[in-house]
């Protein structure tokens, strides 16, 4: 009897364990786990947008929270462009610069230029920590460079979030071919050891669809208070399937999807109960026919024209659609 119950008892601390590693290890990689995205993507400026990317740069926010005081690393997996994972047009001959600001001028909350959503804002700014260019790099290919050590206090102090945010280009400052890579963040240059309460984001986000038909790609809105509806734009999407918004309110509502090298736009209205949680954008693939190394760029407004943000760890959990229950009245017995 006293042995079930220590054998139970390992049981259950192994079991819990095992969620904890889980729940603190999401959230540490961009695209995030729950994303389901195989890699985020920005072109060489001499490529063409219709091959997937509008911008030919990207950025990246990093939450790093208060009581977290230990030095930390940003980890870039594949930063080259040439070799595997990379998409080649004629022979490789991108560059790509990857660069990231910390102090003031980086909180897009406070200087909505660091953004970078419009043609002409100034977005790299703050004060930039390191860079480094790489072009097509074998020493490099499908493995790490470490950016760092950094300290948090290097970042630009938010309130509202309670956390220092660092901020992490990568420009594709020559060539044509598509460079795919993913960041991590890490307190190790050499491991994957993440950062509790840590987080990223962005407002624009360009990144690869999986080639098979089943992978379903996520990306996770927050909507703060305030918001009456949001506008999504998407970008050379090719007509790869169906993109569904989905909520504890929304069972999957379908939005208008873009064809090759066009944009297209419209407004979801936001209802009470999504308040303070996440949307969740679905992207399906169409079955049939499969599209090959889909690039797409995806971006939201609010209603004042104001980006939101896309977390890679959703706030507030994967949102699961909770069907509202009937209530049946029942009839007194007289
Ligand atoms: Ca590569
Ligand atoms: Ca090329
Ligand atoms: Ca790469
Ligand atoms: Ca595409």
């Amino acid at each position: 009897m006293k042995l079930n119950k220590t054998i139970f008892k390992i049981i259950f601390f192994t079991y819990l364990l095992s969620i904890l590693v889980i729940v603190e290890i999401s959230g540490q990689q961009v695209p995030g786990r729950d994303e389901n995205i195989p890699f985020l993507v920005t072109f060489g400026e001499e490529g063409e947008t219709s091959w997937g990317d509008d911008k030919f740069y990207q950025l990246f926010f990093f939450t790093i929270p208060r009581d977290f005081r230990q030095q930390f690393y940003i980890k870039v997996l594949d930063p080259d462009t040439g070799g595997e994972n990379d998409e080649l047009q004629g022979v490789w001959n991108t560059r790509c610069l990857y660069s990231v600001y910390g102090g003031t001028g980086v909180d897009p909350d406070k200087n909505t230029e660091s953004r970078g959503l419009r043609d002409g804002d100034n977005f790299k700014s703050g004060n930039l920590l390191a860079s480094r260019a790489f072009g097509n790099e074998p020493s490099y290919d499908n493995t790490y460079y470490s950016f760092g050590p950094f300290n948090p206090t290097e970042g630009d102090f938010n309130e509202k979030w309670n956390a220092y945010i660092f901020k992490i280009i990568c420009e594709g400052v020559s060539g044509d071919d598509g460079n795919l890579y993913r960041y991590y963040l890490s307190r190790s240059a050499d491991a994957d050891l993440p950062i509790e309460g840590a987080n990223a984001f962005t407002y624009q986000y360009t990144f690869r669809m999986w080639n098979d038909f089943k992978s379903i790609a996520h990306i996770y809105p927050y909507v703060d208070t305030g918001i009456v509806y949001i506008k999504q734009r998407n970008f050379d999407w090719d007509d790869d399937g169906d993109i569904l918004v989905v909520s504890t309110y929304k069972q999957g509502i379908p939005v208008p999807v873009s064809g090759e090298d066009t944009y297209v736009e419209s407004r979801i209205p936001i209802e009470p109960q999504e308040i303070g949680k996440s949307l969740d954008f679905q992207f399906h693939k169409k079955q049939g026919e499969l599209v090959m190394n889909n690039n797409v760029v995806m971006s939201l407004e609010r209603q004042r024209g104001d980006a939101l943000q896309f977390f890679s760890s959703p706030i507030g959990g994967v949102p699961v659609y909770q069907p509202k229950t009937i209530i049946r009245k029942t009839i007194p017995k007289k």
